[in-house]
């Protein structure tokens, strides 16, 4: 089951199934008013499947979609795939042993990235800072959780990333993560009671300018260096989300160092058994 928000043709915030090339907006209701609390369910597919529908909308170029969150927080892991950790060594040689220690290590590196203002979702602009100059989009698999950290469903994460400012000094780390329009989620959460096999979840990023493909590749979870629920145990250490959160698990696909994306650019990335994120790239005043 997919479910995600949108604003309706009245101009109204819904939070909808996608079913059929369409949008089928919930009837909320006092005990689940909102998307997070279908997400806070014991069983969140059964709380979404409870709900009364509307009549489905068509879905299509004028659809208005929002990113499937409320108040979460959303975090990342880093350097998780041998690709990240082998591009931050190029990225910086001051900084590179700090990259080779944390992909070997037992605690991970987990970073706090967006609050739900920076978020953008489908067909919402993402942006690059206009202090930065080496810019790349980071396709991860995103865990949705509940706020006793259990991974209800999965969702399509962009964590965008300024090369420059944390090649730079790794301690510029939040400012190359972390700013308006800094991170993409969506087009819907795919509610699951059990997660598919590392191999069956696929990522595959393609940037298109000018209308051509300038960049196009794939990898899987089946390569990343840690396991899902590893990760969320981490970030749950002393760490309370009460009103759950969203977990990018780290990024698999690193463009070649003389690549950066370009205002235009429009970015997608598509997660096997979940669905296609599009966002167009600004910077600077454009919105
Ligand atoms: O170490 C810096 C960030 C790593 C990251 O975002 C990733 O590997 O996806
Ligand atoms: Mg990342």
């Amino acid at each position: 089951m997919n479910i995600t928000k949108c604003i309706d043709s009245a101009g109204q915030t819904r939070v909808a199934l996608v079913e059929n090339d369409s949008l089928v907006p919930l009837q909320m209701t006092a005990e689940l008013p909102t998307l997070s609390a279908i997400l806070a369910a014991e069983n969140p597919l059964a709380a979404a499947d409870s709900l009364g529908r509307d009549q489905p909308i068509a879905i299509n170029d004028s659809t208005q979609w929002l990113p499937p969150i409320d108040q979460q927080e959303v975090w990342a892991a880093g350097v998780t795939y041998k690709r990240s950790q082998t591009a931050r060594m190029e990225e910086s040689e001051a900084a590179a042993s700090c990259y080779d220690q944390v992909y070997n290590a037992d605690r991970p590196e987990i970073f706090f990235k967006a609050t739900p203002s920076r978020v953008s979702g489908h067909h919402q602009p993402l942006r690059i800072r206009t202090d930065a100059k080496w810019n790349v989009p980071e396709p991860e698999i995103t865990l949705v959780l509940s706020p006793s950290l259990k991974i209800v469903g999965l969702t399509v994460g962009n964590d965008m990333s300024s090369r420059d400012i944390e090649g730079e000094n790794p301690l510029y780390l939040p400012q190359a993560k972390c700013y308006d329009q800094c991170a993409g989620l969506g087009p819907w959460i795919t509610l699951m009671d059990e997660l598919p096999s590392v191999d069956a979840i696929t990522v595959d990023l393609k940037i298109v300018r000018d209308g051509n493909v300038v960049f196009d590749q794939a990898t899987s979870a089946a390569e990343m260096a840690r396991k899902f629920e590893d990760l969320v145990q981490w970030l749950g250490r002393d760490n309370t989300m009460a009103d759950g959160a969203f977990l990018m698990t780290g990024t698999g696909i690193v463009p070649t160092s003389d690549f950066t994306l370009l205002p235009d650019d429009v970015v997608n990335i598509t997660i096997g058994g979940v669905g296609t994120l599009s966002n167009r790239i600004v910077q600077g005043a454009a919105s």
